[in-house]
């Protein structure tokens, strides 16, 4: 892994601390090292799982975004990047705590799909802590475009377009999203989108992460789980999780 960027969340958005951070990276941007035949694979079972799965359901997207969820159940190369320890160390060394793949199985994972003329999504902060984003295809002139990442904090964002004004290119960064490079960022501290393809696609891989150590920093409420799946599919894990986090927070010293 070659580290191309990286940018502390304090100095994206100007705040002197964040107490509800899981640590001080905004993001990181690298060259990862991958298996080129790994990725490869994914964005064929992806590509081939998409045609079946959606365009019945496509008008009541949350956030408007197309996505696979739980990829890593579908696909099993999914799975095996998710869990790799080496990619985990990296990873955590990179934020400077550590990350553990997060434990609810139906967002744990994802695919994105963006298409050409569409806002692939709405502005947001991420209910997980960490996401690393690895774009499995790019095309078109923008050649996967980018990330837009708020340069406020999240909170200030949402009240603006709470109250329906527009925040405009020059209020957000842009972090470039390529193949062949991956992205970690702390997208739960951060408000942001991405920018609207012209005339390409990109289709990235998001594999979802905590804090090993302060897991209950995380904003998936249960609701919010709810806006993407039914109750049987996350009921039982996100049950045990919560008692799980209860159970460290009692033994944790503070
Ligand atoms: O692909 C991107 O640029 C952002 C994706 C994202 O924010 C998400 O999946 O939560
Ligand atoms: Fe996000």
């Amino acid at each position: 892994m070659r580290l191309l960027e990286r940018r502390d969340l304090c100095d994206i958005t100007g705040s002197d601390h964040d107490s509800t951070a899981v640590s001080s990276l905004g993001y990181a941007r690298y060259r990862h090292e991958y298996p080129a035949d790994l990725l490869d694979g994914i964005l064929t079972e992806a590509r081939r799982l998409a045609e079946h799965e959606w365009e019945a359901r496509s008008a009541d997207r949350y956030l408007g975004l197309r996505h696979l969820r739980a990829a890593h159940q579908a696909i099993p190369a999914v799975k095996s990047l998710m869990h790799d320890a080496a990619r985990l160390r990296r990873l955590s060394e990179l934020a400077g705590v550590e990350l553990e793949p997060y434990p609810i199985t139906r967002a744990a994972s994802h695919i994105n799909f963006y298409r050409p003329g569409e806002v692939p999504i709405q502005h947001h902060t991420d209910g997980a802590a960490m996401v690393e984003l690895i774009p499995l295809y790019t095309s078109g002139r923008a050649q996967g475009g980018a990330t837009l990442v708020y340069q406020a904090p999240p909170e200030q964002g949402r009240h603006f377009l709470d109250q329906g004004r527009r925040l405009g290119p020059a209020d957000h960064l842009a972090i470039p999203q390529r193949t062949g490079h991956a992205v970690l960022m702390q997208g739960r501290r951060l408000l942001h989108t991405a920018q609207t393809l012209q005339d390409g696609e990109r289709i990235t891989l998001v594999l979802v992460m905590r804090s090993a150590a302060e897991p209950w920093k995380d904003g998936n409420s249960l609701a919010r789980l709810l806006l993407d799946d039914p109750l049987e599919a996350v009921h039982d894990e996100w049950l045990r999780d919560q008692q799980y986090q209860a159970d460290l927070f009692r033994s944790t010293p503070r």
